[in-house]
């Protein structure tokens, strides 16, 4: 079994479409670990995405995190990162093929994407530590 990290990110929860992710995470039998709503701070979302640092998009990025409430989870299955982020489809919604992919419905381009998964078992254990550190040793 393997835990990643995975954002409804603000755009998402704004149009009332949380259930909707929530509900295709449950179908595709992911377990949630752990799950709340939060609204991050300009530090904690400059923190999080600190490996974009440099990048012309990071500023436009952090205000979209911070435009309002977000809710954060763990998930649990076997081979949950690439499983997630399989769910999710690509970083941009305009390039997905499989029109069901979470950020294909949900989503609107590459700034506005609806939602957010862990890329590697490392950056998957420093998320969960950094929103969930109650859950890791
Ligand atoms: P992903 O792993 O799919 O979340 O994608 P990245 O880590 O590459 O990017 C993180 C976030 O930065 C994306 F969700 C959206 C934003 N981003 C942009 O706005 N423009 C870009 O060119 C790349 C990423």
């Amino acid at each position: 079994m393997e835990k990643t990290f995975a954002i409804i990110k603000p755009d998402a929860v704004k149009s009332k479409s949380a259930g909707k992710i929530i509900d295709r995470i449950e179908n595709e039998n992911f377990d949630i670990v752990a799950i709340k709503k939060i609204h991050l701070t300009k530090d904690q979302a400059e923190a999080f995405y600190a490996v974009h640092k440099g990048k012309p998009f990071l500023g436009e990025l952090v205000d979209f995190m911070i435009s309002g409430p977000c809710v954060v989870m763990v998930l649990e299955k076997e081979n949950a990162i690439q499983a997630w982020r399989d769910l999710m489809g690509p970083t941009d919604p305009e390039k997905a093929t499989d029109p069901n992919c979470l950020r294909k419905l949900y989503g609107t381009n590459i700034g506005f994407n609806a939602t957010h998964g862990s890329d590697a078992p490392e950056t998957a254990e420093t998320e969960i530590k950094f929103f969930f550190p109650e859950l890791l040793g």
